[in-house]
């Protein structure tokens, strides 16, 4: 019987350690946006993408210090975003992860700066031979990541999102920014901890479907939260979608069909998983953890 708490923990855990050795120290005169970079990034966060690589990996045996560099990569440009994000230009939040923004607590101009930092540090981890002792193996890191953050994915997705607030929009609109703005960063984490490894095309694909369905169980659940959830307990301001105008699952669905559509998700993600067999129930648990979630 898996205890999800526990490996969660424990992979939160390993993953602040290799953050906190990743990042630079705050000295010299680049330490106050070496300070930034630290503030945002090991605030907590629910480290669900690293646990996605640590679990994907763990499905192949990868070694766990690959596994480890990978999530941290893929947890720095996540925290890269959401800095981005909550600046006066784009959604200008001034809570995140339970305390004062990057931009509040330091200036607009540091976190975009601690921003692109944390956006470079993440390349430069996957880059080092500490990842892999394959450069070919390392060059298929990095491109994944930067086409998962780049304007196919992430960034495309934020863009659409920015230009969809107090527009008109049908649900192939929603899906299409959310498998780019959040869905791409999920698959991403999972392909990254099974790219190290011999994974079979019948893997593989499972680990796509799985990933593809939990990415928009887990955005639905994130609109739904920021409907009826509590910012104490999520970290960051809530309502904020209706007051900005923004197109979202309950908007367009209502409350009880967007829940209900997030339980299908979950329910075909674990489906997808039946290739994997009994080693991918960790991932089984998380994707129910997602849907059940209340922050
Ligand atoms: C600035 C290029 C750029 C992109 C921003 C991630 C993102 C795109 C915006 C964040 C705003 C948001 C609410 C996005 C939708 C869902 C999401 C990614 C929520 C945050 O992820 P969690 O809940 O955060 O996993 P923690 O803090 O737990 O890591």
């Amino acid at each position: 019987m898996i205890d999800l708490k526990r490996e969660l923990r424990e992979t939160e855990a390993a993953v602040n350690e290799t953050l906190e050795r990743l990042l630079p120290r705050p000295e010299g005169l680049e330490g106050r946006v070496v300070e930034a970079m630290r503030y945002a990034t090991l605030a907590g966060g629910k480290r669900l993408r690293p646990f996605l690589v640590v679990a994907s990996a763990r499905l192949f045996d990868v070694p766990e210090l690959a596994a480890l560099r990978c999530a941290a990569a893929v947890e720095m440009v996540h925290t890269y975003s959401l800095v981005h994000d909550d600046l006066p230009a784009m959604d200008d939040d001034d809570v995140r992860r339970g305390q004062p923004t990057c931009h509040v607590e330091f200036d607009d101009a540091t976190a975009i700066l601690a921003g692109d930092a944390l956006l470079t540090l993440a390349f430069e981890t996957l880059s080092a031979p500490a990842t892999h002792r394959d450069p070919a193996v390392r060059c298929e890191l990095i491109r994944g990541l930067a086409v998962a953050g780049g304007p196919a994915g992430m960034v495309g997705g934020q863009t659409d999102d920015l230009a969809s607030e107090f527009a008109e929009g049908d649900l192939d609109n929603l899906e299409s920014i959310h498998r780019r703005k959040t869905g791409a960063m999920f698959l991403v984490a999972l392909r990254l901890g099974a790219s190290t490894a011999a994974a079979d095309a019948q893997q593989q694909a499972a680990l796509e479907q799985y990933g593809e369905k939990l990415g928009l169980a887990f955005q639905i659940i994130d609109d739904l939260l920021d409907v009826s959830g509590h910012q104490a307990e999520i970290g960051k301001r809530v309502k904020k979608d209706t007051d900005r105008g923004k197109l979202t699952f309950p908007g367009l669905l209502g409350v009880e069909e967007s829940r209900r559509r997030a339980v299908l998700l979950c329910d075909d993600a674990c489906k997808a998983l039946a290739p994997l067999g009994s080693r991918a129930s960790s991932l089984e648990a998380l994707v129910r953890y997602v849907v059940e979630r209340n922050h």
